[in-house]
């Protein structure tokens, strides 16, 4: 008995996972850290001030709060100019569909997504009006594999966790869904993950759970 479904937004509504790498590549390149694209799928669904941290394992110097600040400042801001190059264009009409096809079903449909840039993206890619309900990295203080973003999202469907899916492409995300009683569905990097009880490889597959 299914009722609401609680979207990821990166990597499973759209890959702005690109775009967060090139960012942090050049904020690592800059400070001389090593950092690639192994390190950069550590990443997936950790807030930005944990990413920071994984990144700065490989460093030499030791960084004040300060200074890790104004990395992340930086990174944001490189970060959003890549982001006003999103368009409609960049989901595709597999998602576009699903949603689609599930509001018609009578989904509740929500965002659960760490990112401070979600209600961003979302805009720039024609998707808000999709969404019932969207609970981000503004939202919260604790970040998955903490269950609270997902927690929000129920709340603003008015439902019970355990009346959701979760469709997470992060290990931390699956963690975090199981944590707190939802059901959740692995995607790409996550549907290799023994944790996820659904494991699908497009999202259009949900219209069968
Ligand atoms: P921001 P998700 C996550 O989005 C990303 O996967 C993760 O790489 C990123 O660090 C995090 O959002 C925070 O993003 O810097 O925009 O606040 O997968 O939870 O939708
Ligand atoms: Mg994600």
């Amino acid at each position: 008995n299914i009722k609401g479904i609680i979207f990821d937004l990166d990597g499973v509504i759209c890959s702005t996972d690109e775009y967060h790498y090139q960012a942090w590549k050049s904020i690592a390149d800059e400070e001389g850290i090593y950092f690639d694209r192994n390190i950069n799928e550590r990443l997936r669904g950790v807030s930005r001030a944990e990413s920071l941290e994984i990144i700065l394992e490989r460093a030499t110097a030791s960084y004040s709060p300060e200074q890790k600040a104004a990395l992340m400042e930086k990174k944001n801001n490189i970060y959003r100019e890549l982001l006003k190059n999103m368009g409609p264009r960049d989901v595709t009409e597999e998602v576009r569909s699903t949603l689609r096809k599930l509001r018609e079903k009578g989904y509740g449909l929500s965002i659960g997504s760490s990112s401070k840039n979600t209600r961003f993206i979302l805009e720039r890619t024609g998707l808000t009006d999709a969404f019932d309900g969207i609970s981000d990295g503004n939202m919260i203080s604790r970040s998955k594999p903490d269950p609270e973003v997902f927690i929000k999202a129920a709340g603003i469907l008015g439902l019970k966790n355990d009346d959701c899916l979760v469709i997470e492409d992060a290990v931390s995300g699956i963690d975090a869904a199981n944590a707190a009683g939802f059901h959740s569905v692995g995607i790409g990097p996550a549907a290799e993950y023994e944790g996820a009880e659904f494991k699908i490889q497009n999202l259009s597959e949900i219209l069968d759970i």
